[in-house]
């Protein structure tokens, strides 16, 4: 049984993310979904909301769950789950280049792999900022978020938007 886990902030899930989950899901018997809490960064969306929003999306995939990450390591997180595998998505240089060392970070405290997806280029210029800016200034994101987090971006009132 190899599983493997998907880690982000997620704040909200974007089709670039979940392409990967995608392409994860078809590599490994069983993801888990890792949902970033980290108490130094403001996110838009509650930690239950974001989850929320992932386990909507995925739900048709077998053998992908969603979990809150903690606020420890993730490499902790990993091994408390069974994951001996990291799946990153990698749009450019400067995503690895900030990758590079938690990869071998995560490596060093627990033996964790990391592994990267090259990002689809249908969806590699997206970032969950680009996503939160470009709705609230009116701009049209439906091709590029699934529609449990469009229904939750109309939702919440926008806070660049009052
Ligand atoms: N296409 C494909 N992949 C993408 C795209 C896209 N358009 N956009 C983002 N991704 C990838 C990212 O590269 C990342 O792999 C993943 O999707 C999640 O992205 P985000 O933006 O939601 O998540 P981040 O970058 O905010 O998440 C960072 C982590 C939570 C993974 C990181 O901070 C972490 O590991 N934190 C745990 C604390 C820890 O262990 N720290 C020590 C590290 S050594």
């Amino acid at each position: 049984m190899r599983r493997a886990v998907c880690p982000g902030s997620f704040d909200p899930l974007h089709k670039g993310h979940v392409e990967v989950i995608m392409r994860a899901a078809n590599l490994f018997d069983e993801v888990i979904v890792a949902v970033s809490v980290n108490p130094k960064k403001t996110y838009r969306f509650t930690v239950d909301e974001r989850i929320e929003m992932v386990e909507a999306t995925v739900s048709s995939l077998s053998g992908v769950s969603a979990r809150p990450m903690g606020t420890g390591l993730l490499a902790e997180f990993c091994r408390s789950v069974g994951a001996d595998t990291i799946v990153k998505g990698l749009r450019d240089g400067a995503d690895l280049a900030f990758e590079a060392p938690m990869a071998t970070m995560n490596r060093h405290l627990t033996g964790v792999e990391t592994v990267y997806l090259q990002a689809d280029p249908r969806f590699a210029h997206l970032s969950s900022s680009l996503i939160k800016e470009v709705h609230g200034l009116g701009g049209d994101v439906r091709d590029f978020v699934p529609a449990a987090v469009l229904r939750r971006l109309n939702a919440a009132p926008s806070p660049s938007a009052v």
